[in-house]
């Protein structure tokens, strides 16, 4: 009797090691290997979060996409973006939306220089609440650099007593502001003139006189755009020998400068105004240059 009960105490134990095993083994390809499957008890965690931003460096004219992925065994119920563009005295915030594998929002524009905060929040759905830690940037300026300018004259073959007249193409993304043209005659002093704007070509142009023989001068234009920031053409230097029946013309090239100090350098600019070239404003800084060429190319022959 008793050998009867442990024989089936025996059964019943192997059937416990094989069989359920065999149950819960996993229902791969493979079949090798047994997987214990234990359920994992509810925790007070919340989601494990993951925060990426694009553009990483975000502009002032940009609306940066933040997006969260959220991972929960319990499932997510609620995620969050909360940022703040006052140093973190205040915090907004949004819910996130479900797109694809992770929760989406938006930042807003901000202004050039501006500190921005934002961090994410999320719940399981046991509301356990979770929080990424806190990244900021701080808005870059979308233009910093100040307008193209092309810059030329007439006649292209100049020669003593010729009349010579400046011409200058101006563009930027951000629109062209002002436009000045300086004049250096005989090696004297720059003297900032103002330019008349010939709208169906887009081009500024300034009658300079006649360049006699033995006389020398020299021009340059400065520009900035809608944000201030300015710009100087190179430097185009007409000169005669004295003797020259035959016009010697030299070109003098100057390093384009982009600063916004470059306005301090220069002497009542102010009281000469360009005109705006508003068609040029929504061309990119690439398409610019190339009408500027075109331009210049017409205007040569
Ligand atoms: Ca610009």
């Amino acid at each position: 009797m008793k050998s009867t009960v442990r024989s089936v105490l025996i059964l019943v134990s192997l059937f416990l090691l094989v069989a359920v095993p065999c149950v819960v083994t996993s229902g791969t390809a493979e079949g090798i290997g047994t997987v214990w499957v234990r359920h994992t008890p509810a925790d007070e965690s919340g989601p494990t979060l993951t925060v990426s931003i694009d553009p990483e460096q975000p502009t002032d004219e940009e609306i940066p996409v933040v997006s969260i992925t959220a991972v929960d065994a319990d499932g997510v119920d609620t995620v969050i973006l909360s940022y703040s563009i006052d140093a973190g005295s205040t915090w907004v915030n949004k819910t996130a939306e479900l797109l694809g594998d992770a929760y989406v929002s938006t930042l807003p524009t901000t202004d050039e220089g501006t500190l921005v905060m934002y961090k994410a929040y999320a719940n399981d759905t046991l509301g356990n609440w979770s929080e990424s830690e806190t990244f900021s940037y701080v808005t870059a300026a979308a233009d910093s650099t100040g307008p193209e300018i092309v810059i030329w004259y007439a006649p292209d073959d100049v020669s003593p007593g010729d009349e010579v007249t400046a011409y200058l193409a101006v563009g930027d993304p951000s629109g062209v502001s002002y436009v000045v043209l300086s004049v250096s005659r005989n090696g004297g002093a720059w003297e900032n003139v103002s330019l008349e704007y010939d709208e169906a070509n887009m081009v500024y142009y300034r009658s300079l006189g006649p360049v006699l023989d033995g006389e020398i001068l020299s021009f340059k234009a400065y520009a900035n755009d809608t944000r201030g920031n300015w710009s100087v053409s190179e430097t185009i230097t007409i000169s005669f020998a004295h003797s020259g029946t035959t016009g010697e013309t030299t070109t003098e090239t100057t390093t384009t400068s982009s600063t916004e100090e470059s306005g301090g350098h220069l002497p009542g600019v102010g009281d000469i105004l360009g005109q705006s070239p508003g068609v040029m404003m929504a061309a990119g800084a690439v398409g610019i240059v190339v009408i500027l060429l075109i331009v210049k190319r017409l205007f040569l022959r």
